[in-house]
């Protein structure tokens, strides 16, 4: 059954943040689709998936990857997303340090050009160490960048924080990028 919920979890990744058209459906601007839909089309998919199962996979997933709306009828993801969406965050103030997790074979590039946001719609940034470790590690051997949200905030960039903790922003200029 965990290999179960694994697999929708990661198939529903792959659905809800790049190719909701793999099984028919299109997300709205703020990255929802119906949960009906959802349910339907991936039966049509030759996925079996019933409410429940979502159910456990939004509450049980350990990074909280997947949310519904208030009335429950719709689902997104909660960051991630390469299609164009907008999450409809609020600005908020980042903690005067984030961190940012890369590949030590991305370093150099880093600190010419900074941070990009790639094939995503944001540079994605965490408040702790741990998880920046563990996402750099995909990549490659981990390295853990100090990025200084404070001085990029009072600059006048503007950050925004995921229903499940990430922290997302446009782009990092090298000059607020350093290695510890
Ligand atoms: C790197 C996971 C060279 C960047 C995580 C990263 C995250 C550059 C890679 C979420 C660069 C993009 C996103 C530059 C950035 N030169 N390399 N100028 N600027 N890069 O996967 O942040 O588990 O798109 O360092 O927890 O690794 O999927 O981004 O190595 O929140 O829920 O380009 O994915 O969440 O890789 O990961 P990604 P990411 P989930």
């Amino acid at each position: 059954m965990e290999k179960t919920l694994k697999s929708l979890s990661k198939q529903l990744s792959y659905i809800l943040r790049h190719h909701p058209g793999s099984i028919g459906l299109a997300t709205d601007q703020a990255g929802w689709v119906k949960v009906e839909s959802l349910l339907k089309n991936l039966k049509e998919h030759g996925w079996e998936v019933n409410r429940q199962m979502l159910d456990t996979v939004v509450a049980t997933n350990e990074k909280k990857r997947f949310a519904y709306s208030e009335d429950g009828t719709q689902i997104r993801a909660s960051q991630g997303h390469s299609i164009e969406v907008n999450l409809e965050l609020a600005e908020q103030t980042p903690p005067p340090v984030l961190y940012h997790g890369t590949a030590e074979r991305n370093v150099l590039s880093i600190r010419e050009k900074g941070l990009l946001p790639g094939t995503r719609q944001h540079v994605h940034l965490t408040d702790n160490t741990d998880t920046a470790k563990q996402v750099g590690q995909r990549h490659g051997k981990p390295v853990v960048l100090h990025i200084d949200a404070a001085l990029m905030n009072a600059d006048g960039y503007v950050f925004f924080c995921s229903a499940n903790g990430v922290w997302l922003t446009d782009a990092v200029p090298a000059k607020y990028v350093k290695e510890v």
